[in-house]
Parts: C-alpha cells; sequence; structure tokens
C-alpha cells in the first residue's frame, strides 16, 4: 500500500458521513462506511443511494464499483477513523450525544497508536475532550500517563462540516475547513490529511474553538434570519412591503439582511444555536430570543391563514411546498411541513398540498399537483421558494387569497 493511500472507517453514511466517505474512495483511499441502518448499508452496497443529494448517486455508483468503497454494519481496523453521526437535541434543549458516544465505544476496540480520529458531527463545546476521555477509559493502552498528564498515542481532532445540503459536493472540496485538536500532532497531521482533497484554505486551532465556530457560524445566520423574520411581522403591522424594504435596505453598503420565510428549518441551523444556549444560559440571551422568534413564526403564519379563511364558507387552502428550503425534498423540521399538518388538524378548510419534490403521497395527507392546486384553493399559502412555484401565471393569482411566506410572487 502506498505510504499516502490509507484505510478509512467513516462512521455514519448520512448526508455528511456519505459523500465524505465517497470522495475519500475516489481519491484512491480504501474507504468502509459504518451504520446502523441495515437498508442504508444494502442499498449502498449495490452502488446506490438512500438519500437526495445533487450528483451524490453518480459519486457513490463510481466509488462502490471501483471496490474502494464498501459499507458494512460494523467497524474494522484502519488509519483514519471519521465521526459523522447526527447530533440533535433532547427535552429541553439540551445536546444528545447518545451517537458520538456510541460511535466511539464501537470504535474503541479497532483503534490502533497513531491512527487518526477525527469529529466531524456539529458538537458542544468539550464533545473532543469526551472522546479521548471515553477512549481513555475503553483502551488505557493508546494513552501515556506523564507528568500527571495523560498524553494520548493517537490523534484526536474536531473538522466541523460546513456543506450546504444542495451543493454538498462541491463544498465538500471549496469550503475553508477548521481544525481543532486536542493536541499540536493531531491538529498538524489532520490539516495534513484534509490538505490532500480539500482546496480551500485548511486552519488550525484548539479543539473548543473549532467545535464552537461551528455552532457560531449557525447561530448567526440563525440570528440574521431571526431580524428579518421580526422585520416581517413588523411590516405586516404597518402595511409595508418587506421584500422590498429589505431590497432596499440592502443597497447600504454596510447592510446585509436575509429573507424572511415562514420559519427556520433543517436539522442544522434550528438546532445547533440551542448548543450554545444550554452551555451558557445566562450569556445566551440573543441567540436564545433568535431562536424564539423563528420558532414562532410558523404559528404567526397559521394564524394569518386562519384569519383569512373566516371569509370563506368552506375554504380550500393550497399548501405549496412542504420541503424545509427550496429544491430539496429533506423535511426535517421543516416549518412548512408543520404548518401545513396543523392547517389540517385545525379543520378549518379542505387543504391540497403540493411538494413536487416528493413523490407519492404522505400517510396522513395525499399530495397535489400544482395545476390542481392553483385550479381548487380559495387561499395559496406558499410556503417555499421551489423553481416550480416561481414561474405561475401571475393571472392565475388574481382571484386568490395569497399569503406569500418568501415572498416569490410580488
Ligand atoms: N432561511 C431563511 N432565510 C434566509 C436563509 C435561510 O428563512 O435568508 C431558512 C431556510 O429556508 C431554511 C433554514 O433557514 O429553512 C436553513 O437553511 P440554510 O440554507 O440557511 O442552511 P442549512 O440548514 O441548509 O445549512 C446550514 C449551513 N450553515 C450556514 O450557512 C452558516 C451549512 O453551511 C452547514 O453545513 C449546515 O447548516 C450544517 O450542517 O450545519
Amino acid at each position: 500500500m502506498q505510504s499516502n493511500v490509507k484505510k478509512i472507517v467513516v462512521m455514519g453514511l448520512g448526508y455528511i458521513g456519505l459523500p465524505t466517505a465517497s470522495l475519500l474512495a475516489t481519491k484512491g483511499h480504501h474507504v468502509v462506511g459504518v451504520d446502523i441502518n441495515k437498508a442504508a448499508v444494502d442499498t449502498i452496497n449495490q452502488g446506490e443511494i438512500h438519500i437526495v443529494e445533487p450528483d451524490l448517486d453518480i459519486l457513490v455508483k463510481s466509488a462502490v464499483h471501483s471496490g474502494k468503497l464498501r459499507a458494512s454494519l460494523v467497524p474494522e481496523e484502519a488509519d483514519i477513523f471519521i465521526i459523522a453521526v447526527p447530533t440533535p437535541f433532547k427535552d429541553g434543549y439540551t445536546p444528545d450525544m447518545t451517537c458520538v458516544e456510541a460511535a466511539t465505544r464501537t470504535i474503541a476496540p479497532f483503534v490502533a497508536v497513531d491512527n487518526m480520529i477525527i469529529l466531524e458531527s456539529t458538537s458542544p463545546v468539550g464533545t473532543t475532550e469526551r472522546i479521548r476521555d471515553i477512549l481513555a477509559e475503553e483502551r488505557p493502552d493508546l494513552f501515556n500517563a506523564a507528568g500527571g498528564k495523560t498524553m494520548a498515542r493517537v490523534m484526536i481532532s474536531h473538522c466541523p462540516e460546513r456543506v450546504l445540503p444542495g451543493q454538498i459536493l462541491k463544498e465538500l472540496v471549496s469550503n475553508d475547513r477548521i481544525i481543532g485538536g486536542i493536541d499540536q500532532t493531531s491538529r498538524e497531521k489532520t490539516a495534513e490529511f484534509y490538505r490532500s482533497f480539500v482546496s480551500g484554505q485548511v486552519l488550525v486551532t484548539d479543539a473548543r474553538t473549532a467545535e464552537m465556530a461551528k455552532l457560531t457560524e449557525n447561530s448567526f445566520r440563525d440570528v440574521n434570519i431571526a431580524f428579518a423574520n421580526e422585520l416581517s411581522l413588523i411590516c405586516d403591522r404597518l402595511g409595508i412591503n418587506v421584500w422590498e424594504l429589505i431590497e432596499l435596505a440592502n443597497r447600504h453598503p454596510r447592510v446585509n439582511i436575509l429573507q424572511p420565510g415562514p420559519g427556520v428549518g433543517g436539522h442544522c441551523i434550528a438546532v445547533d444555536p440551542w448548543f450554545i444556549v444550554s452551555a451558557a444560559p445566562e450569556e445566551a440571551k440573543l441567540i436564545r430570543m433568535a431562536r424564539q422568534v423563528n420558532d414562532g413564526k410558523p404559528h404567526w403564519v397559521l394564524e394569518k391563514v386562519k384569519s383569512k379563511a373566516e371569509k370563506f364558507k368552506h375554504p380550500v387552502i393550497g399548501c405549496l411546498g412542504l420541503a424545509f428550503k427550496a429544491d430539496i425534498d429533506d423535511l426535517r423540521e421543516s416549518p412548512a411541513l408543520e404548518i401545513t399538518r396543523e392547517l389540517i388538524a385545525s379543520g378549518v378548510g379542505r387543504v391540497m398540498a403540493c411538494e413536487p419534490n416528493v413523490q407519492g403521497g404522505f400517510e396522513e395527507f395525499p399530495l397535489y399537483e400544482i395545476q390542481d392546486v392553483l385550479r381548487e384553493a380559495d387561499i395559496l399559502l406558499l410556503l417555499v421558494d421551489h423553481q416550480e412555484f416561481k414561474g405561475v401565471d401571475r393571472e392565475l393569482l388574481k382571484e386568490k387569497v395569497v399569503i406569500d411566506t418568501r415572498g416569490v410572487w410580488r
């Protein structure tokens, strides 16, 4: 085996782990992707994918067919272990680290001296140190005690994933990366590994700063979206078009306001700020408030629809879009889905939902074609700025009550 070709185990084959594993395999490394989901493992071993992301199918197919990538339910010995498992929150908005801890304990028997362990999952501050402590507990032979300090004989770093769903393959290579090591060797050697496949800059720091940097990036976005969402409520009260307002204000050279919407969805921005709030509840006032503003927006939209529906005897409400953002099929934490479900449950009228990126329907409700919704609905509720909705003939909207939460039809 060439010295720069490594054996790599990737723990977790989701939106981050699978693209990463496939990319590394196409760079010539021998990659074993590990997941607890047998159906996902079988699908990948057939060269197919269980998630939707542009061009990922081609990459996975080529990685699997080259023999460099295979999926498995169990890890094995390797040079590098990458952990890319979910880090959700539990009741009370505290981080649920079960998957990271389980992945660490699962790889522990296979780790050898001089191996590299990399945590990519977005994690609360202190998680990389926690991985070190779990390993020290499971495998004391991987650590030296010197001068009262425990020195790891393995490299452990945090390299937070930063890719945008919908652009994962491009951003996996082009984004700058932050490497936070538990010691100098960890950060330098891990940075060297990332520089071998990343074209962006690779910046090094300590593990806690790297963890906080990732949480900060997503909180920055959440706070700024909350500002836009709060403006949309204020403008509604004052009879001002918020989209025109933002466009005008953004012509100032130092102003860059984001876009209001029906709320913030996805598994990242709606989750990660809570990791900061839970670690520093006294101080993180603005970050908590932003979460509350964004989480309150679906309810505001719901009330808006209900008040418009009052003037109809048997209102038909068309919900356009269910995904958490434009041109994807991802429904996780989606405010559009939440609003649609609550509208149905409220019994305020007949709801016709349309989601062009999802095939078939849902257990609780059917999906309709856009033409049928446009024809039959009294109230059109635009929830996601999908391409399919942007081109709708404005003439068809004239007879309808339109609630456009994304400013697509203004
Ligand atoms: N949204 C708005 N208004 C905006 C921008 C977004 O309402 O102006 C909404 C979207 O509709 C969506 C939510 O925010 O519901 C989040 O969408 P997004 O496109 O901003 O971000 P994500 O969650 O798809 O990906 C984010 C990215 N982080 C940043 O941009 C700082 C990505 O780079 C991260 O890798 C990802 O989180 C992650 O995995 O943490």
